[in-house]
Formats: C-alpha cells, sequence, structure tokens
C-alpha cells in the first residue's frame, strides 16, 4: 500500500485504528484493522448512513419534519429583513482615511488620468450627483468628474482587508437578533426575525432602526434596511429609502407598492428582458401584472409570467438560510517557499479542514463534499474531491478524507506552493433542523 510508506508514518497510526465510536454492530473485527484507507472510508460511510438513519428516525417518533425550518412555527408570514450597507467601499475608505464626505471619492481600477482601462468598483453619494456608479469605465468616471489637478474627484485603488474587517464587524451585529441568518455579500444580509418580534411589524422596524443606529456607532457605517414578507421584497424595500433608510412592506401592501414601479426595479431583470418587455408597452410592474398569467406567458414565456406573478402574490421565497449564498467554505495556503516536505504539508492540510469544519459548525452548515487542492511549483493545479452519502460537519470524518486524498493523489517528488480544503454539496445538518424545531415547540 502506497499510502503507510515510511513518509506517511502518521497516517498509518490513523487508518489503521477502529473508528472508536463506532456502535456495536459496525464494530469492525480484528482483520479489518489493517484494511486499505479506501475500505476504511467505505467503512466509516456506512456509519454515517446508520448514524443518519438514526437521527432521521428521531425526527419522526417527534412528529417534527425534518426539511421545513419553518413549520413549526405560529406565524403564517415571515417577517424578512434586507440590509444593504450604503455606499459600501467608499464610505469604509471615508472612515478609514478621514476623507470629508461631501467630496466626490470614486473607488476602483486606476484612472491613469482619463486613459484607465478599469472600471469603477463604488463611489459615494458626492460622485453619484455626476452621474457616477458602479461598473462604469473608470475613464468615463474621469470624464465626468476628473481627479487632481483637473477636478475634485478622489480616486482610490481599494483595499479589501479594511473592507473584509467592516463586514465581519456588521454581520455580527446583525446576526444576533436573527432566528435564520443569510450573508449574501460583503455588505448584504437577509434576516428571518419572525419569532423574535413575535410577528409584530412595528417591532420588527424598530428592531431595524436599532440595527442601524448600532451599526453607525460600532463600526461607523450607515446601512439600509427593508422590511418584507418575501427574499425580493426585503431586498427591493431596502433600496426604496437609500441611504440610511428603512422601507417596510406590509403583506396587504405588495400590489401598492408595484403600482408605477418600473420592472427594471426588480431584481432579476435585466436591461435586455426590460426593453422587450417596454416594445409590448409594459413599463411598470402592474402594467404587466394586470395583464393576467396566461396572457403575459403567450408574449415573454410562462415561466417569466408565473415568477413575477408570484412576486406580487408576495408568494415567491421567503427562506433565509446561509446555503442559498454559498456553495462552499473553503480555506487555502500558499506557502512563501514551494514545499517538498509533503508531512509539513498534510499538516497544514488537516489544520485547514479542522478551520473550515470549525466555520461550517458555526454557520450551522454541513457538507457532502470533501475536495483536496494542491498546487504544485511551476502553477499546474489539481483538485481532488471524495462525497459521503449524507451531509455532516464532523470534522474527524472529513480530516481523514482530507488525508485520504491528499495521499493517494499527491505527486511525490514535487514541490508544493498551495494546499487547500473545500467543502463542498452544503447542507442544513439535521441535528440542527431538529434543536431549532423543538426550541420553537418550547
Ligand atoms: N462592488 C464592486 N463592483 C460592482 C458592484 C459593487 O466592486 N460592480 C462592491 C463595491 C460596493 C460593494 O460591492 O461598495 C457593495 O455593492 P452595492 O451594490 O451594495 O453598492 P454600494 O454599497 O457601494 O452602494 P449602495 O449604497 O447603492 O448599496
Ligand atoms: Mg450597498
Amino acid at each position: 500500500m502506497r499510502l503507510l510508506c515510511s513518509s506517511f508514518r502518521n497516517l498509518q497510526s490513523q487508518f489503521s485504528q477502529p473508528l472508536e465510536d463506532l456502535p456495536r454492530e459496525f464494530k469492525p473485527p480484528e482483520k479489518l484493522l489493517y484494511l486499505t484507507p479506501n475500505l476504511e472510508i467505505l467503512l466509516c460511510e456506512e456509519y454515517i448512513n446508520f448514524k443518519h438513519r438514526g437521527q432521521h428516525s428521531q425526527h419522526m417518533s417527534e412528529g417534527l419534519s425534518p426539511d421545513s425550518q419553518g413549520s413549526a412555527s405560529s406565524f403564517k408570514e415571515r417577517i424578512l429583513v434586507h440590509c444593504d450597507l450604503d455606499a459600501f467601499f467608499a464610505a469604509v475608505e471615508i472612515l478609514h482615511h478621514n476623507l470629508d464626505p461631501e467630496k466626490p471619492l470614486i473607488i476602483g481600477s486606476d484612472p491613469q488620468g482619463g486613459r484607465g482601462r478599469g472600471i469603477v468598483s463604488t463611489c459615494n453619494y458626492a460622485a453619484r450627483a455626476f452621474g457616477i456608479h458602479s461598473a462604469m469605465p473608470v475613464s468615463e468616471a474621469w470624464r465626468r468628474c476628473p481627479g487632481h489637478p483637473f477636478g475634485p474627484g478622489h480616486y482610490i485603488r481599494g483595499s479589501r482587508g479594511l473592507y473584509s474587517r467592516a463586514s465581519r464587524k456588521v454581520m455580527s451585529i446583525l446576526k444576533e437578533p436573527a432566528e435564520f441568518f443569510e450573508k449574501a455579500s460583503i455588505d448584504e444580509a437577509y434576516l428571518d426575525i419572525t419569532e423574535h418580534v413575535g410577528g409584530d411589524w412595528d417591532v420588527a422596524y424598530a428592531l431595524c432602526r436599532t440595527l442601524q443606529t448600532t451599526i453607525e456607532q460600532k463600526v461607523g457605517l450607515t446601512a439600509s434596511f427593508g422590511i418584507a414578507p418575501t427574499r425580493i421584497l426585503a431586498k427591493m424595500s431596502s433600496e426604496v429609502n437609500k441611504p440610511k433608510g428603512i422601507f417596510r412592506i406590509l403583506p396587504d401592501e405588495i400590489a401598492e407598492f408595484f403600482e408605477g414601479r418600473s420592472l427594471r426595479d426588480v431584481p432579476g431583470i435585466g436591461p435586455k428582458r426590460a426593453t422587450q418587455l417596454a416594445e409590448w408597452g409594459f413599463v411598470t410592474v402592474d402594467e404587466a401584472y394586470v395583464l393576467g398569467e396566461l396572457a403575459l406567458g403567450r408574449m415573454a414565456g410562462e415561466r417569466f409570467a408565473h415568477w413575477l406573478t408570484c412576486v406580487v402574490d408576495g408568494t415567491t421565497s421567503s427562506e433565509v438560510s446561509q446555503l442559498r449564498s454559498r456553495k462552499s467554505i473553503g480555506k487555502e495556503r500558499t506557502f512563501s517557499s514551494d514545499q517538498t516536505d509533503h508531512e509539513a504539508v498534510l499538516d497544514v492540510l488537516r489544520s485547514l479542514t479542522h478551520r473550515v469544519l470549525k466555520r461550517s459548525k458555526e454557520m450551522g452548515i454541513s457538507g457532502r463534499l470533501a475536495e483536496v487542492k494542491i498546487r504544485y511549483t511551476g502553477f499546474e493545479t489539481h483538485t481532488h474531491g471524495r462525497s459521503i452519502p449524507v451531509a455532516m460537519d464532523e470534522p474527524d470524518v472529513f480530516l481523514r478524507l482530507a488525508e485520504h486524498l491528499f495521499a493517494t493523489n499527491v505527486q511525490h517528488n514535487r514541490g508544493l506552493r498551495l494546499v487547500g480544503f473545500r467543502l463542498g454539496q452544503l447542507d442544513m445538518p439535521p441535528t440542527r433542523q431538529a434543536m431549532l424545531l423543538l426550541q420553537e415547540e418550547e
């Protein structure tokens, strides 16, 4: 067996031990002690299946459905909040460099005196007055508002580290009152606060005001909030009173909200679709909606018509879950010089795997896929993955898989530039769902 060669002595001892907490019926007989790692992993899978079956039957015996996070709630409507920070990168830079917020600030690629070929990441509201916005070519931004010495524009390349730190602080404030929390991007999050506010929309409004003040006092940034019964409506309402605004759409006010509102304002309707609809004479959402799903479907396609109808009826998703915005959780390490000691690299991989699983536990997420990334000297990169039958968040299981994937795939005698671990095929751990449902029952 290649794995049991001398350079992997640690592995040998790990793989030749039985799983200590195996239930009695799965205790491997003595002769299995020296099975290949592959077979031992198969045994491990059987154990996982067994455990999962155990948890599943527990759910059922308690009369709880394992797949619906909100089913035990007494509230028909969910109260969702969407929070989006105002001119995020620019606001962080203003804070960090103590800049005058009234002067136009543009974050993006180097404008090179108007010849720059990159784009604008964002800009503050003073720069927006010049018609500058995210994703605009930086040369165009310069034309509208030149930088020193030709004009008042202040151009900064930006520093990701600063934004991540500020984002983390904001997210930890937002997370606190949310039963379900989802960081949707570096500056936006969804919260389900239904139970926390006792289903009361006024309490929800007051809570958002408190969160807004806390973020401003503790982090120095302003945020806008949208409160509504579905994700898409919450997102749209956080835009309404930007910056530093709060806007609420009550369940029976949705139709009113869409009266005269441009179709282009609905996330998911891009410029192409909006132009096509405008050619048929529909500019606002209510104009398209009154046509009815059937007639609209004949023109714009059934799927689109059904979706738009659901948006206005308030029946699109109200699920808030980290899984919606995340495909995987991973960490990797680039070595300052290429490593030839694979044993040392394996130690790094173990530590990365631990950290990923710690993070997934914190987020209440489990996964089915273990993926190890190896980059060799010269940048050649390989990923090696393996799935287990059910999603888990137990570090030991993934540690074994990571070790196995590394040991069986790494090309010997080659220098390593990077190693990484990724947890994929994410899911909610059944244990956590059960806990949440039980808490709601109390
Ligand atoms: N961003 C980027 N490139 C884009 C869009 C955004 O790099 N094309 C970055 C910069 C923004 C951040 O993401 O600060 C958040 O994006 P938003 O769309 O929320 O924009 P802002 O927060 O800057 O402005 P707003 O006040 O409209 O939310
Ligand atoms: Mg923003």
